[in-house]
């Protein structure tokens, strides 16, 4: 497939400024006629031409000024269509079968229901049309289709008209009246109910809100519903941001790539992420669906306003708009917590894309298929960006460039350039060094020695950005680094101070020290770099227990838990040595489990020890058996060691009575943390614990903490509980998910073998991306299964992308990346990892995704 680049855009010839769609709606088959009106764009070259894309589609009919016209001609997928003069209308008829769509990409059937995707390229699957994003239209749109299967029609925008027709039909008009590109397009039709609810905005509009889910669903909408009402305060009150039109509906459905879809007026959900009452959802999916309806919410300003120019601008909406909700969740919850978790994800998922194959800059140069590029280095990396711009000049100061971003590209397709200038201009910060954020790949690496000497210290400084992928030479970056200088005696300091590192290495002089101080760094992760510290076991026990910034508190614990199992993996210490470092690490946590002055949610975080792969990451090359081992053994001495603690923390969390409140919540988090410690030390009676856990759950997260426990355990306890979650769920797909999930990711000796039964039971299937997703996701991201000396967990996976490929492309292409680590695994494992990339590119016949992926992970 050919390349695209970014320094390749041109923008397009013609102007397209009103779309009319008319879709008679069926399953099997529906037949759509798109109305285009164009006219020449004077910014662009002319053309005596227009490039229609279209994907698998036939033109049944083409007519151009009302004339049917028979002198167009097809280009691989797209309809040219030769035009001269000024302004046209053009019309063209084709014919698709949304039941055969299980790419889930333009108009797909779901369980009935009929739906669209149209991001990123999905609106070529349903009609011909400059399907870019800086192609600007108002839409309107008239569906019909049988009452009794589509009782309700939804498009974007407004409801203008609606009647009954022929034969059982009915039929709606739609209208927006905000001119959008077609990858926010969106229509619905199908057997679903609302939530109704209003919003009135902060000038004194009335905003019709609607939920729309399946009949037996609408009880578990509510926490969604407040949700949107929270989102839609919190942009006006943080951002100044208010809703556009009377009306904002929302659909959920259960067959989706993503999480969500921003379309305008029309947000379509994946069902994961509206659907939560406590007996189903856990505390977890309660915020996920807080976070993702802010999100989508969030869009219709940073995305659907103010949209992108291409392709290769994607972070400008999506880094933006991930930051928006994660201070938006900040400020709904605890605000350590949401950002040591925000920190956890982008370590788990973006460290690893930019130290491997698939590295890119947070705005590519090139792509194959766009489809590949809504990763995590576009989405949270893109967040941290704009979070550090926003730490250099401050709050205020950043919300003047917001503004002056909104108001300067209002109804543009605009570029991360043009953001950058109004953030520089509105908060009048130079950011010329800066952004090369944009353009350079790879994670920091920050060197970091502090000296003492008299009354001075001194902060030696160095950065090193690794080469990658076409990026062998980098410049240093500016890195704005938090940091505090602690007084070992009365644990204090004299405030925290922000540096900005912009050169490959410098210094920093602070007088006043006639001790040497301890050196607190990278404050609320500042920067989204890797800091390499040279400080003694000592000092990180002193921060684990004094520092005052609760994300620095936490990092000091988890680095002193990194340095003791990256000794222990490099067979460093003996077995007094190991004993000294593990004692150090049970009496931090032992001080974390004592702490008044924490709050259980923090708690939760400070006991969580670092994952395998965020220890895989910390070494150039990893071996997982080791990694596990290590930290396996660590937890299973902390279960024997602190046993008494643990059941003493049980013990008080059981006590709290179910509610939403953090205090509740925290307990549920520390309770199930206490029963996975002793868990790991198989200390007597855990069975029989978490069973009691268990099967007195009067919520989710207690019942899914206690069989994630029992699941990695062998006795009777866990085939019972596994057979009473199936049976109490087995109507709830998203339920049905966690199941799979959970025995997916488990540590039981045998999770391959319970995988592979998985695949074949009646629940299971490749149609469904959360199925998917549930039982090979969770199986990929477990480390002891996944890289099984034998290779079975590699040869699993390649056989599932291959499989997967023909009905699902882009959810296919997604497994890819767990193989591509290759180069990072030790060499056994790297070559039986190597060699089933190998076997799925000799394949014939690959997706344009999946192809892409594999051959970026080979080359
Ligand atoms: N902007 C949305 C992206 C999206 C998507 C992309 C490709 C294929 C399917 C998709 N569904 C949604 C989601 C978001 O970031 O808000
Ligand atoms: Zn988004």
């Amino acid at each position: 497939p050919p390349v695209i680049r970014r320094e390749d855009y041109k923008p397009f010839e013609w102007l397209v400024p009103e779309v009319s769609l008319d879709f008679d709606l069926g399953l099997g088959s529906t037949r759509v006629v798109a109305t285009l009106s164009v006219a020449p764009n004077a910014k662009a070259d002319p053309s005596t031409t227009i490039r229609l894309n279209g994907d698998g589609l036939e033109p049944l009919a083409v007519q151009v000024d009302g004339e049917i016209v028979s002198d167009w001609s097809m280009d691989g997928y797209d309809l040219i269509i030769p035009l001269t003069g000024e302004g046209h209308e053009l019309r063209v008829t084709t014919q698709i079968s949304p039941a055969a769509n299980s790419a889930l990409m333009g108009l797909f059937a779901s369980n009935g229901m009929l739906c669209t995707q149209c991001e990123a390229e999905g609106f070529r699957r349903i009609t011909f049309f400059p399907d870019r994003p800086d192609v600007l239209s108002t839409y309107r749109v008239r569906m019909s289709g049988l009452k009794a299967h589509f009782p309700v029609l939804l498009s974007n925008g407004n409801l203008e008209a609606q009647g009954e027709g022929e034969d059982g039909t009915h039929w709606a008009e739609w209208h927006d009246p905000w001119p959008k590109p077609s990858y926010l397009f969106a229509l619905v039709a199908g057997d679903l109910v609302a939530n109704s609810d209003s919003f009135t905005t902060m000038s004194g509009r009335e905003v019709a809100l609607n939920i729309y889910v399946r009949d037996g669903d609408l009880p578990r909408t509510g926490h969604a519903m407040e949700s949107l009402k929270k989102s839609m305060r919190w942009d006006e009150k943080v951002f100044g941001r208010e809703y556009d039109l009377d009306l904002f509906n929302i659909v959920a459905v259960s067959d989706f790539n993503m999480g969500a879809m921003e379309n305008k007026g029309l947000n379509v959900f994946n069902t994961k992420y509206v659907l939560a009452d406590p007996d189903t959802a856990t505390d977890g999916d309660f915020d996920g669906v807080e976070g993702v309806i802010a999100h989508e919410y969030f869009h219709n300003w940073s995305g659907n306003r103010v949209t992108c120019r291409d392709w290769f601008q994607l972070s400008l909406k999506e880094g933006f708009t991930v930051l928006r909700d994660q201070l938006f969740s900040q400020d709904m919850g605890s605000e350590p917590v949401k950002r040591i978790e925000d920190v956890r994800v982008l370590r788990g998922a973006q460290f690893p894309e930019d130290s491997g194959p698939l590295a890119h800059p947070i705005r590519p140069d090139s792509y194959r298929e766009i489809s590949n590029f809504y990763t995590a280095t576009i989405y949270n990396k893109g967040a941290e960006v704009i979070r550090m711009m926003r730490s250099m000049c401050g709050e205020e100061r950043f919300r003047a460039g917001t503004d002056l971003y909104f108001d300067r590209h209002d109804g543009e397709a605009a570029t991360c350039e043009d953001f950058v200038k109004a953030i520089e201009d509105g908060a009048e910060l130079d950011l010329e060094q800066f952004r090369l954020w944009y353009s350079q790949a790879g994670t920091p690496k920050v060197s970091v020695r502090l000296e003492h000497d008299g009354d001075t210290a001194t902060l030696h400084l160095s950065q090193d950005v690794p080469p990658t992928p076409g990026q062998p030479e980098k410049q240093p970056m500016p890195i704005p680094l938090r940091i505090a200088l602690f007084d070992r005696e009365s644990g204090k300091h004299d405030g925290e101070q922000l540096i900005t590192l912009t050169k490959a290495q410098d210094s920093f002089s602070f007088e006043g020290f006639a001790t040497k101080p301890v050196l607190s760094i990278n404050r609320g992760f500042s920067a989204p770099v890797v800091i390499e510290r040279d400080i003694a076991q000592d000092d990180l026990v002193f921060l684990a227990a004094h520092d005052d910034d609760p994300f620095a508190r936490y990092e000091a614990l988890q680095d002193l838990v990194v340095g003791h199992l990256k000794d222990v993996i490099d067979g460093n210490l003996d077995d007094s040595e190991r004993d000294t470092g593990r004692q150090a690490i049970a009496a931090a946590i032992s001080a974390v489990l004592d702490d008044e002055h924490i709050d259980d949610l923090m708690r939760g975080e400070m006991l969580l020890l670092p994952s395998e792969g965020y220890l895989a990451e910390t070494m150039l090359v990893a071996d997982p058996g080791a990694i596990h081992e290590a930290r396996q053994g660590l937890r299973a001495y902390l279960g024997t060691q602190l046993e008494e603690a643990w059941k003493a923390l049980h013990q008080r969390a059981s006590s709290v009575p179910f509610s939403h409140d953090a205090e509740a919540r925290g307990a549920r988090k520390v309770k199930t943390h206490a029963l996975a410690y002793l868990a790991a030390g198989d200390v007597d009676g855990v069975q029989e614990l978490a069973w009691e856990q268990y099967s007195s759950a009067d919520n989710m997260t207690d019942r899914q903490g206690a069989l994630m426990v029992l699941c990695n355990l062998d006795g009777p306890e866990r085939t019972r509980a596994l057979l009473d979650f199936y049976n109490r769920y087995k109507d709830n797909a998203l339920v049905i998910d966690k199941w799979f999930s959970l025995q997916s990711m488990s540590l039981h000796p045998n999770a391959i073998e319970h995988v592979k039964a998985l695949a074949d039971h009646p629940q299971f299937t490749l149609k469904n991306p959360n199925r998917v997703r549930s039982l090979y996701m969770g199986f990929a991201v477990n480390p002891q299964a996944f890289h099984d000396a034998s290779g079975e967990g590699y040869r699993m996976i390649a056989d599932l992308i291959l499989q997967l490929d023909p009905i699902n492309p882009q959810t296919a292409a997604r497994f890819v990346t767990p193989l591509g680590r290759w180069r990072r695994i030790e060499p056994k494992r790297s070559a039986l990892m190597k060699a089933e990339l190998e076997q799925i590119a000799a394949a014939g016949d690959l997706s344009r995704d999946t192809s892409e992926q594999v051959s970026r992970s080979l080359g």
